[in-house]
Protein backbone atom coordinates (compact mmCIF):
# COMPACT_ATOMS: atom_id res chain seq x y z
CA UNK A 1 0.00 0.00 0.00
CA UNK A 2 1.56 3.72 -0.79
CA UNK A 3 2.36 5.93 1.95
CA UNK A 4 -0.09 9.05 1.79
CA UNK A 5 1.66 12.05 0.23
CA UNK A 6 3.48 14.19 2.73
CA UNK A 7 2.02 17.17 2.82
CA UNK A 8 3.78 20.87 3.66
CA UNK A 9 2.23 21.58 6.61
CA UNK A 10 5.07 23.86 8.11
CA UNK A 11 6.46 26.40 6.05
CA UNK A 12 9.65 28.25 7.17
CA UNK A 13 11.45 31.41 6.76
CA UNK A 14 14.48 33.02 7.10
CA UNK A 15 14.60 36.46 6.80
CA UNK A 16 17.40 38.66 7.14
CA UNK A 17 18.50 41.00 9.36
CA UNK A 18 20.11 43.77 7.06
CA UNK A 19 16.94 43.40 4.71
CA UNK A 20 15.31 47.22 4.08
CA UNK A 21 12.17 46.33 5.69
CA UNK A 22 9.35 45.00 2.88
CA UNK A 23 12.22 44.29 0.40
CA UNK A 24 12.85 40.52 -0.37
CA UNK A 25 14.62 38.46 2.31
CA UNK A 26 12.99 41.33 4.88
CA UNK A 27 10.87 39.74 8.00
CA UNK A 28 7.64 41.84 6.36
CA UNK A 29 8.13 40.03 3.31
CA UNK A 30 8.59 36.51 5.27
CA UNK A 31 5.25 37.69 7.07
CA UNK A 32 3.31 38.82 4.30
CA UNK A 33 4.31 35.41 2.54
CA UNK A 34 3.50 33.41 5.68
CA UNK A 35 -0.04 35.19 6.11
CA UNK A 36 -1.30 33.68 3.35
CA UNK A 37 -0.04 30.50 2.66
CA UNK A 38 -2.63 28.25 4.34
CA UNK A 39 0.35 26.30 6.66
CA UNK A 40 1.99 26.59 10.00
CA UNK A 41 4.69 28.96 9.66
CA UNK A 42 8.16 29.29 11.84
CA UNK A 43 9.96 32.30 11.26
CA UNK A 44 13.65 32.02 12.20
CA UNK A 45 15.15 35.41 13.21
CA UNK A 46 19.12 36.16 13.32
CA UNK A 47 21.05 37.76 16.12
CA UNK A 48 21.27 41.17 15.37
CA UNK A 49 18.25 43.82 14.19
CA UNK A 50 15.25 44.13 12.16
CA UNK A 51 14.63 47.47 12.20
CA UNK A 52 10.61 48.84 10.38
CA UNK A 53 11.03 51.63 8.12
CA UNK A 54 7.38 51.81 6.28
CA UNK A 55 4.85 54.20 8.00
CA UNK A 56 1.19 53.97 7.33
CA UNK A 57 0.14 56.45 5.05
CA UNK A 58 -3.95 56.14 5.34
CA UNK A 59 -4.40 55.35 9.34
CA UNK A 60 -3.73 52.09 10.95
CA UNK A 61 -3.15 49.88 7.79
CA UNK A 62 -3.72 45.88 8.40
CA UNK A 63 -2.91 43.73 5.86
CA UNK A 64 0.74 43.54 6.78
CA UNK A 65 2.27 45.93 3.70
CA UNK A 66 2.70 49.04 5.78
CA UNK A 67 3.44 50.39 9.79
CA UNK A 68 2.74 47.69 12.06
CA UNK A 69 3.65 44.00 11.37
CA UNK A 70 0.40 42.33 10.89
CA UNK A 71 -0.08 38.47 11.49
CA UNK A 72 -3.34 36.97 9.98
CA UNK A 73 -2.81 33.59 9.01
CA UNK A 74 -6.11 32.82 11.07
CA UNK A 75 -6.47 29.28 12.17
CA UNK A 76 -2.87 28.59 11.68
CA UNK A 77 0.30 29.13 14.14
CA UNK A 78 3.35 31.61 13.54
CA UNK A 79 6.40 30.99 15.48
CA UNK A 80 9.00 33.68 15.78
CA UNK A 81 12.51 32.11 16.67
CA UNK A 82 15.42 34.71 17.50
CA UNK A 83 18.79 34.08 18.74
CA UNK A 84 18.09 35.06 22.09
CA UNK A 85 16.38 38.46 24.43
CA UNK A 86 18.61 41.42 23.54
CA UNK A 87 20.13 39.33 20.66
CA UNK A 88 17.35 39.45 18.33
CA UNK A 89 16.00 42.61 18.11
CA UNK A 90 12.52 43.51 16.44
CA UNK A 91 12.40 47.51 16.65
CA UNK A 92 9.64 49.34 15.61
CA UNK A 93 11.13 52.50 15.31
CA UNK A 94 7.87 54.38 16.83
CA UNK A 95 6.30 54.42 13.02
CA UNK A 96 3.24 52.09 14.51
CA UNK A 97 3.38 49.95 17.62
CA UNK A 98 5.40 46.70 16.44
CA UNK A 99 3.16 43.50 16.19
CA UNK A 100 -0.55 43.44 15.43
CA UNK A 101 -2.14 39.74 16.10
CA UNK A 102 -5.70 39.53 14.08
CA UNK A 103 -8.12 37.33 15.43
CA UNK A 104 -7.69 33.67 15.79
CA UNK A 105 -4.06 33.67 14.80
CA UNK A 106 -1.71 31.53 17.33
CA UNK A 107 1.72 33.36 17.64
CA UNK A 108 4.86 32.35 19.67
CA UNK A 109 7.92 34.59 20.02
CA UNK A 110 10.70 33.15 21.79
CA UNK A 111 14.56 34.29 22.39
CA UNK A 112 14.17 37.80 20.79
CA UNK A 113 13.00 41.22 21.83
CA UNK A 114 10.40 43.68 20.28
CA UNK A 115 11.04 47.49 21.27
CA UNK A 116 10.48 50.83 19.85
CA UNK A 117 6.96 50.67 18.86
CA UNK A 118 4.39 52.95 19.40
CA UNK A 119 0.02 52.76 19.13
CA UNK A 120 -1.37 55.81 18.11
CA UNK A 121 -4.99 53.83 17.86
CA UNK A 122 -6.59 50.73 18.61
CA UNK A 123 -6.12 48.63 15.56
CA UNK A 124 -8.95 49.61 13.48
CA UNK A 125 -8.32 49.63 9.97
CA UNK A 126 -7.39 53.04 8.79
CA UNK A 127 -8.31 54.49 11.76
CA UNK A 128 -6.22 57.61 11.85
CA UNK A 129 -3.74 58.70 14.80
CA UNK A 130 -5.69 59.68 17.57
CA UNK A 131 -9.09 58.98 16.28
CA UNK A 132 -9.59 56.40 18.73
CA UNK A 133 -7.92 54.44 21.98
CA UNK A 134 -4.16 53.62 22.13
CA UNK A 135 -3.81 49.95 22.43
CA UNK A 136 -0.64 47.87 22.39
CA UNK A 137 2.32 49.41 21.46
CA UNK A 138 4.45 46.66 21.00
CA UNK A 139 1.97 44.00 20.56
CA UNK A 140 -1.81 44.61 20.43
CA UNK A 141 -3.57 40.77 20.25
CA UNK A 142 -7.09 41.24 18.86
CA UNK A 143 -9.43 38.33 19.01
CA UNK A 144 -9.02 34.46 20.16
CA UNK A 145 -5.84 32.59 19.84
CA UNK A 146 -3.26 31.84 21.61
CA UNK A 147 -0.25 34.21 22.36
CA UNK A 148 2.89 32.67 23.82
CA UNK A 149 6.23 35.20 25.08
CA UNK A 150 8.61 32.73 25.81
CA UNK A 151 12.13 34.23 26.97
CA UNK A 152 10.90 38.07 25.26
CA UNK A 153 11.87 41.23 25.81
CA UNK A 154 9.18 43.43 25.37
CA UNK A 155 10.65 46.87 26.15
CA UNK A 156 10.13 50.31 25.69
CA UNK A 157 7.33 50.46 23.78
CA UNK A 158 4.23 53.27 24.23
CA UNK A 159 0.76 53.47 23.83
CA UNK A 160 0.33 56.90 22.91
CA UNK A 161 -3.54 58.01 23.53
CA UNK A 162 -2.69 62.06 23.48
CA UNK A 163 -4.43 64.54 25.56
CA UNK A 164 -8.29 62.85 24.65
CA UNK A 165 -7.71 59.44 23.72
CA UNK A 166 -6.98 56.92 26.93
CA UNK A 167 -4.00 54.36 26.37
CA UNK A 168 -4.15 51.03 27.45
CA UNK A 169 -1.01 48.44 26.83
CA UNK A 170 2.52 50.09 26.26
CA UNK A 171 4.03 46.74 26.08
CA UNK A 172 0.88 44.56 25.29
CA UNK A 173 -2.93 44.93 25.05
CA UNK A 174 -5.04 41.75 24.73
CA UNK A 175 -8.42 41.51 24.89
CA UNK A 176 -9.62 38.28 24.31
CA UNK A 177 -8.21 34.33 23.77
CA UNK A 178 -5.02 33.06 25.56
CA UNK A 179 -1.76 34.76 26.78
CA UNK A 180 1.12 33.03 28.14
CA UNK A 181 4.62 34.98 29.44
CA UNK A 182 7.47 32.37 30.46
CA UNK A 183 10.86 31.74 30.87
CA UNK A 184 12.40 34.88 31.69
CA UNK A 185 10.56 36.89 29.46
CA UNK A 186 11.09 40.90 30.52
CA UNK A 187 8.28 43.50 30.27
CA UNK A 188 9.69 46.71 31.46
CA UNK A 189 9.69 50.14 30.14
CA UNK A 190 7.20 50.14 28.57
CA UNK A 191 4.19 53.43 29.18
CA UNK A 192 0.73 53.98 28.19
CA UNK A 193 0.69 58.10 27.89
CA UNK A 194 -3.23 60.00 27.68
CA UNK A 195 -6.78 59.86 28.44
CA UNK A 196 -8.76 62.41 29.69
CA UNK A 197 -5.96 65.15 30.58
CA UNK A 198 -3.57 62.61 32.22
CA UNK A 199 -2.66 61.65 35.44
CA UNK A 200 0.87 61.72 37.21
CA UNK A 201 2.34 63.81 34.71
CA UNK A 202 1.00 62.56 31.86
CA UNK A 203 0.71 59.20 32.29
CA UNK A 204 -3.24 58.61 31.63
CA UNK A 205 -5.42 55.40 31.97
CA UNK A 206 -4.61 53.43 34.69
CA UNK A 207 -6.88 50.90 33.18
CA UNK A 208 -4.73 47.95 34.62
CA UNK A 209 -5.61 48.58 37.69
CA UNK A 210 -9.25 47.08 36.97
CA UNK A 211 -7.98 44.19 35.45
CA UNK A 212 -7.89 40.92 37.32
CA UNK A 213 -4.00 40.78 37.05
CA UNK A 214 -2.73 41.55 40.04
CA UNK A 215 1.04 41.95 40.34
CA UNK A 216 1.51 41.81 36.43
CA UNK A 217 1.47 45.70 36.45
CA UNK A 218 3.48 46.14 38.88
CA UNK A 219 6.58 47.98 38.32
CA UNK A 220 9.31 49.33 35.41
CA UNK A 221 10.36 46.18 35.19
CA UNK A 222 8.03 42.64 35.32
CA UNK A 223 8.77 39.01 35.36
CA UNK A 224 6.67 36.20 35.16
CA UNK A 225 6.88 33.20 37.50
CA UNK A 226 9.49 30.77 35.76
CA UNK A 227 6.45 27.97 35.29
CA UNK A 228 5.16 30.41 32.97
CA UNK A 229 1.04 30.25 33.32
CA UNK A 230 -1.88 31.02 30.59
CA UNK A 231 -3.51 33.98 31.18
CA UNK A 232 -7.53 34.26 30.31
CA UNK A 233 -7.97 37.85 29.23
CA UNK A 234 -11.52 37.77 28.40
CA UNK A 235 -13.64 38.90 31.56
CA UNK A 236 -11.10 42.28 31.17
CA UNK A 237 -9.08 43.08 28.67
CA UNK A 238 -5.32 43.09 30.51
CA UNK A 239 -2.29 45.44 29.25
CA UNK A 240 1.02 45.82 30.67
CA UNK A 241 2.51 49.22 31.04
CA UNK A 242 4.81 50.82 32.73
CA UNK A 243 3.83 51.42 36.81
CA UNK A 244 4.95 55.56 36.87
CA1 LIG B 1 -2.29 46.80 11.91
CA1 LIG C 1 0.26 47.18 9.32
Amino acid sequence: MEPLEERALLAVFNPLAGALDGAAGSLRAAILAANTNAQNDTINLQAGTYALSLANVAGQENLGALGDLDLRGANFSMTFLGAGQGVTIINGADLDRVFHILPNVNVTFRNLTITNGTAVDNGTASAAAGSTEARGGGILKDGAGRLTLDNVGLTENIAAGGGIQAAKGGGLFAALGLVNILNGTSIGQNQALGGGGGRRRGVGDWGGRRGRWNGWRSGWRWRQRPWGQWLRPTAAAFFLRRAH
